[in-house]
Order: structure tokens, then sequence, then C-alpha cells
């Protein structure tokens, strides 16, 4: 092992918790991917991810990212702020045991949706593992609590420092530059990734500032999915208004939105719990099925094929843009880059609740169905 050099105590309660964070100082890559810019930046998505799970339990409407002068993050949310209340067995704040140990789920895992199998959901411990400094500060019970991290383990105790009418929680960190190889964040990669995150979560508001630039964003989408669709067809000629559906179905919540436009291109994402799913699964299968299988039932009720038998399922996606996104209780997440949806159920679901959604919306706008059906036959 390792010398220590610093003040902490090696007693029987702290072992395991030390151990944990020493394992992710050690080998940050098998936490986080690698400790190049990608890395670094997934720190901030992790900790963003908790207050976006704050907010999908329906407790939180804005997360605020600041990128501070001296290079530290902050990411601020107006939820229910982590507990403070002493921990039964660990006999330590529940924010203190949140952040100094690995998965510490159970009873303080507010999230209503598991994001582990990425990278994703390795919890804000981690970020603290690899951060040179970390501090917290939630507000709650009508306080404000404080309390200050190095390298992962405390500095001072969770503390009360003033009275606090509103809760939430703001972490703030400065990733440890001894770890990674470049500890710049990029406003362009953090303002992307933050911009899907709010097209994802209709509703809630992320404003970003970077202090160095004085660059500020902010992000709400109403529209949701239905945004994020004309947003990355601004630049097109569209045939239709954007077609959306959204249903929860045994437990899953399933929505999308698409549309044409008169170019040739596919333009598909497809996300499953806020994660970009670059190599599909079987929520993209299933919504690529129901799209064929809808128009296609479509055209031939009402003889749109003339002499063809029917239209391919890649002639049915030329010109489309759309994006899927389903929300799963314990999602499997497999292939190269751990970004495909593997749960075979979701497939079947997704279909479903497309082919429906579409069938009834192409019999109330045949307009634009025969659109999208001559486009497909040409
Ligand atoms: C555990 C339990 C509860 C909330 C949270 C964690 C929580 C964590 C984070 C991390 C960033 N923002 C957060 N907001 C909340 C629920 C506590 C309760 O029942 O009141």
């Amino acid at each position: 092992m390792a010398k220590n050099n610093n003040q902490d105590k090696y007693d029987a309660t702290n072992i395991q918790v030390l151990g944990g964070i020493e394992a992710v100082r050690k080998r940050p890559a098998m936490y986080i991917g690698d400790t190049s810019a990608r890395g670094l930046h997934h720190l901030v998505y992790e900790v963003v991810d908790n207050s976006i799970d704050e907010a999908t339990a329906g407790f939180c409407t804005t997360v605020k990212v600041i990128v501070n002068s001296d290079g530290s993050v902050s990411v601020e949310d107006n939820g229910r702020g982590i507990p403070v209340d002493i921990h039964k067995t660990k006999k330590k704040p529940a924010v203190e045991v949140v952040l100094t140990t690995l998965h510490a789920g159970g009873k303080f895992d507010h999230r209503v949706y598991k994001v582990s199998g990425g990278l994703h959901g390795v919890g804000v411990s981690v970020v603290n593992a690899l951060s040179d400094w970390l501090e917290v500060e939630v507000r709650r019970n009508g306080k404000i609590h404080h309390q200050r991290y190095e390298h992962g383990h405390p500095k001072t105790k969770l503390k009360v420092i003033g009275r606090a009418k509103n809760t939430g929680t703001k972490i703030t960190f400065k990733p440890d530059k001894t770890i990674f190889k470049k500890t710049e964040f990029s406003f362009d990669t953090l303002s992307h990734r933050l911009r899907e995150l709010a097209f994802l979560n209709k509703n809630l508001e992320i404003i970003f500032y970077d202090e160095d630039t004085d660059k500020k964003v902010n992000f709400k989408f109403k529209g949701g999915l239905i945004s994020f669709v004309e947003y990355l067809n601004r630049n097109k000629h569209p045939l239709h208004k954007t077609i959306s559906f959204s249903r929860e179905k045994e437990g899953i919540f399933i929505e999308g939105a698409f549309q044409y436009s008169d170019g040739y291109k596919e333009n598909i994402f497809s996300f499953a719990n806020n994660i970009n799913t670059i190599e599909g699964g079987t929520h993209l299968t299933g919504f690529k099925t129901a799209l064929t299988r809808a128009l296609n039932q479509y055209a031939k009720n009402k003889n749109l094929l003339k002499n063809i038998n029917g239209i391919s399922g890649d002639d049915v996606r030329e010109g489309l843009c759309a994006v899927v996104s389903v929300k799963v209780p314990n999602p499997q997440f497999e292939g190269q880059t751990k970004t495909k949806l593997g749960n075979s159920e979701v497939e079947g679901l997704t279909s479903s609740v497309v082919f429906e959604a579409l069938s009834s919306f192409f019999e109330e706008h045949p307009s634009v169905a025969n659109k999208i059906i001559d486009k497909a036959v040409l």
C-alpha cells in the first residue's frame, strides 16, 4: 500500500471508505473511462445527472452549472437537498456517506431510473475521489450545511453555516491535476451536453455560465423532444409539423418526435435514461419497425402503393430526423462503448407504442401521411 502521508486515520470504520476512494484514485479509468478530456467532462455530467434525477423525481426545476475562474465547477440545484441526518450504521451524516462511499445506493438512492451499466451512475463519490477538493452545500431543514473534502476525504465536519429559506444542493469541485491530463473545460462540449439534457427533460431549466469567457447560456424547452427535432432540422426544409408520441407502458417511459424534410439523409438519435445510445439498441429497433409497419399499413389501406409490394425501411427513413428516448428502471447497456440498449422487453413495448400512436396520427392527418408516403415511394 502507498505511504499514507495525509492526516486520515485508518481506523476500522474508515477503512472501507478509504479503500474505495483509493481504488478510484489508483484506477480512475475503471470508473470514468479515461483521464483525457472525455473523462474530465464526465465528472461534470456525473454531478449534473444527480440533479437531473432530482428533477425526474419531481423535486427540482433548475440546475445551474458554473465553470469558475479557478478551474473548479459548481453544480447547483433546487431539489430537496442531499439528506444530512446521521446514517444509522455509518454514524455519519448521509451526505458524507453519499460523497465518500462507492455506490452508496439503497436508502440514499434518489434515482428513479438507474443509469449504471455504462460509465454513468458511478456516483458523486467518484467525482470527489478525483478532485483536488470538493465542497458541498446543502440547503435543507431551514439551514445551510457545508462540508469540504480533499482527494475524496473529509477535511471538515458537516457544519451549519447559515439559514436557508429554500432547499437544494450545490457541489463545487476542482479536478485533480495529478490525475487528469488536462483540466480545462470546453464551453462547447459542456453546452452541447447540457442543451441535450434540457431537450430530453422538458421544462427543466439548465443555466450554464463560464466565468473566464463570460459566456452564458440558458436552456429550457417546453417542447422537449419536439424542440430537439426542430433544433436538429433548423437548417432544413421540413415537409410537415413535427410528430410526437409519449407513453408509459409496464414501467417504461417511451417518447419520441420526428419530422421529414426534403433531403435524403437519415438522422436518428436514441437515448436510454438520458444516455446517448450511439450504438442503438432495442428501443431504436422497435421505433424503426413500427414506423415502417405503420406507414406500410396506412399506404396499403388507402391504396397508395399501386403496383409495388411495400416500402422498405431504408426508403421510409430517407429525409427523416427523429429522436427516441426511453426511461427504463434497470437498463442493460451493451456493445463496445456500452451505448447499446440491450433490454429485450423494450423492443416490443416501443414498437407497439409507436405503431399505435402513428397509426392514429396518420388516420387523423392524411395529408401528412400522404406526403411521407409519396416521398418514400419516390
Ligand atoms: C438521496 C436522497 C434524496 C435526495 C438526494 C439523495 C439528492 C442527491 C443529490 C445530488 C445532487 N442533487 C441532489 N439532490 C438530492 C431524497 C431525500 C428526501 O427524501 O428528502
